[in-house]
């Protein structure tokens, strides 16, 4: 029989549905989704998972102002998310919503464990709760603010029943102690120990002021507390109550950011403690990605989006760059500038570069097959040993989450073959039998380092290696090559050479960026038709599906801050990269105003000169695609594509004219 491979089962969070994925999300699905693939090259059994946390009062708010019953409101923001994570390639082996029933099945028979093992009683509770983090503020007073997130607390009593968390202080306190790889990184597991040791308090673990939740069988209205219910998750994804049959329990190690450890390494421990059931390898607990030194957050609209990015610049290079720049384990800036500087530098110009030289040399000098290299040079020794002892370093790198350093080797080895390339020379050399041997020797070298730090980057860059990979005439996938394997000079002379695909164009920076901006702007802000007010513009982040919902009514007070006028269209043309805007100057009689409108797929620009529109005058000014819009043209939508027909009128009317 087959020898059963060791396994490695990876975690990352399962996120709230009352908001939209952005890049700090992404994040920690990209870095799971580097280890699935590592740990696969390293021969391990792999699972990934996934998933979307479903109850709580925030969904029941939150579907409540979308007008539409929970179970819709879950499903259609599980979608999001599934959908996000299928269009970035991040696909997990499973995903787990806690609204199914297989998860439901989970958590009454964890605690039904509890209950058999005597860790839970019922009481009373009144304390100050954060509805946002979905826990009690311990020690609050009213009017305390939460002193995570800073919003209000609200007060809270209820009857429920209470995990006996201080019967674990000291199993847990014992666990650290017995495994001290099991909180990382290290600063995190000295701030838990801290917290531990400073005493712990029962824990509420059901809720009866809230609907939405899993109900505690036999014992309605109780429904269980969010972090009991997703936290078990974790669980669910491997089987569950059968998870001995998967054989992936324990989790090897649950991924997450700082902002949930005392979650995953106080509680969680202690519920599996409670359970006897196995505990988790390993929580490791990365920084945050800060926009404009706050924590990005739905809340805070200061979020910044993966899709506009990996449009513009690709999946790699938002991997590349996420994994690059910041120490995991550390919080870290996000800025476009410095996303589009490293894609230049370090894609475009490094690995880009490397790749297509090397591709160019050898389909001009050896019609596209590998040559058989000729007698070494100290100088190709040398490479050779670097690329060698590169494959040590990075895999020791990755094992121990270093994935910054493991870049920086990658990088290095990367920038010697450039340099190798630019010194030796190989485009100079004429056609004497020695002439070609020396040729032949070094675009094999370079050949052959380009093999290894392709499969090294692999677990990185998934997209652009496996284009490297084909160029350079491998016929199985790059993301099974066996790492452990992997040595200097396997790469078989007389091997045909594959098509080379460009992998990373170089982009102009502002250019870049402005795209970029324009089309979170867009994801944030979808215009239909002309351009949505600037009152909603940095709103929609928080917002869940739109339905149509109970239209509430206006006063004529609200309507009449609405300032529309007649313009008289001056110019009109079309914006570059941007199909569906027109960029128009407008009379509006006292002034003539720069308005962008989503029109071009249905008017011609010269059709529009002459022609009086209605303006709304009083919307602040922002930029589209880059381009500042002052005001917005009014249309009528008409059709399931909403095509735009503009407001007009059935006399001639004078410019600047008010509309009441
Ligand atoms: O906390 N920088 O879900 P959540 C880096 N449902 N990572 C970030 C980030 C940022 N700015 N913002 C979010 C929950 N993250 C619970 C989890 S698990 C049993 C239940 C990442 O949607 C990071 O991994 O608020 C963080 O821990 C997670 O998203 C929080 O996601």
């Amino acid at each position: 029989m087959a020898e059963r491979k060791e396994k490695f089962y990876i975690t990352t969070p399962i996120y709230y549905t009352n908001g939209l994925p952005h890049i700090g999300h992404t994040y920690t699905t990209i870095v799971a989704d580097i280890l699935r693939r590592y740990k696969k090259m390293r021969g391990y059994d792999v699972v990934m998972t996934t998933g979307t946390d479903e109850h709580g009062v925030n969904v029941e708010r939150a579907a409540k102002k979308a007008g539409i019953p929970e179970s819709e409101f879950v499903a259609r923001m599980a979608d999001v998310w599934r959908a996000l994570w299928d269009d970035l390639g991040l696909t997990a082996d499973e995903f787990v919503r806690t609204t199914d029933l297989q998860h439901v099945r989970t958590v009454q028979w964890l605690f039904r464990l509890f209950k058999e093992n005597g860790y839970v009683y019922k009481g009373h509770y009144t304390g100050q709760y954060c509805i946002y983090d979905n826990a009690y503020v311990n020690d609050a007073k009213p009017g305390d603010p939460c002193p995570d997130c800073g919003r209000p607390t609200e007060t809270v009593t209820e009857e429920n029943y209470f995990f006996r968390l201080s019967a674990f202080q000291k199993p847990l306190l014992d666990f650290y102690k017995k495994f001290p790889q099991f909180i990382q990184p290290e600063t995190r597991r000295n701030e838990i120990i801290s917290f531990v040791e400073g005493g712990l308090k029962d824990l509420s673990i059901t809720r009866t002021s809230l609907r939405w939740g899993i109900p505690v069988p036999g014992e309605e209205p109780h429904v269980f507390y969010v972090w009991f219910d997703a936290l078990t998750a974790y669980l669910t994804a491997v089987g569950g109550p059968e998870f001995e049959k998967r054989g992936m329990w324990p989790a090897d190690v649950h991924l997450i950011g700082k902002d949930i450890i005392r979650f995953h390494t106080v509680y969680w421990p202690a519920f599996l403690m409670a359970a006897m059931l196995p505990l988790p390898k390993q929580v490791w607990a990365h920084g945050w990605f800060l926009m404009d030194a706050a924590k990005m957050s739905k809340s805070k609209g200061n979020v910044v989006l993966p899709r506009p990015i990996v449009n513009m610049l690709g999946m790699d290079a938002l991997r590349y760059f996420l994994l690059r720049e910041v120490v995991f384990g550390q919080d870290g800036n996000f800025s476009y500038d410095a996303l589009v500087t490293r894609y230049n530098s370090d894609l475009a110009n490094g690995l880009g570069n490397l790749a297509s030289r090397t591709a160019a040399l050898l389909e001009k000098n050896f019609a596209g097959t590998v040559p058989k290299p000729g007698t070494h040079l100290p100088q190709d020794d040398a490479l050779a040993k670097e690329a060698q002892n590169a494959i040590g370093e990075v895999l020791e790198r990755y094992d121990k989450f270093e994935f910054a350093r493991a870049l920086e080797t990658i990088w290095s080895v990367i920038a010697s073959a450039d340099k190798y390339l630019t010194t030796e020379q190989p485009w100079a050399l004429g056609n004497s039998p020695d002439e070609e041997s020396r040729k032949a020797t070094i675009l094999w070298t370079t050949a052959e380092l380009l093999r290894i730090v392709t499969a090294l980057a692999h677990p990185v860059l998934p997209e652009s290696t496996a284009k490297v990979w084909l160029m350079l005439g491998q016929t199985t996938p790059v993301g099974t090559t066996e790492l452990d394997g992997l040595r200097w000079g396997q790469l078989a002379p007389g091997v045909t050479l594959g098509k080379f695909q460009a992998l990373f164009p170089r982009v102009e920076k502002n250019e870049a960026i402005e795209r970029i901006e324009a089309m979170a702007n867009e994801e944030l802000n979808p215009t239909p038709a002309a351009p949505a007010p600037s009152a909603t513009a940095h709103t929609a982040a928080g917002t869940a599906p739109t339905t149509a919902g109970p239209q509430e009514k206006i006063g004529i007070e609200d309507f009449s801050k609405v300032e529309m006028r007649v313009g008289q269209v001056k110019t009109a043309e079309r914006i570059v990269g941007a199909d569906k805007l027109l960029k128009l100057t407008v009379d509006i009689g006292s002034e003539v105003r720069q308005i962008c409108a989503g029109i071009a797929q249905y008017y011609q620009p010269e059709s529009l000169i002459g022609q009086k529109v209605v303006v709304v005058v009083n919307l602040a000014p922002r930029k589209l695609r880059g381009v500042e819009s002052n005001g917005m043209i009014v249309a009528a939508s008409v059709g399931p594509e909403g095509r735009p027909v503009l407001a007009g009128f059935h006399e001639d009317v004078e410019v600047g004219a008010r509309l009441k």
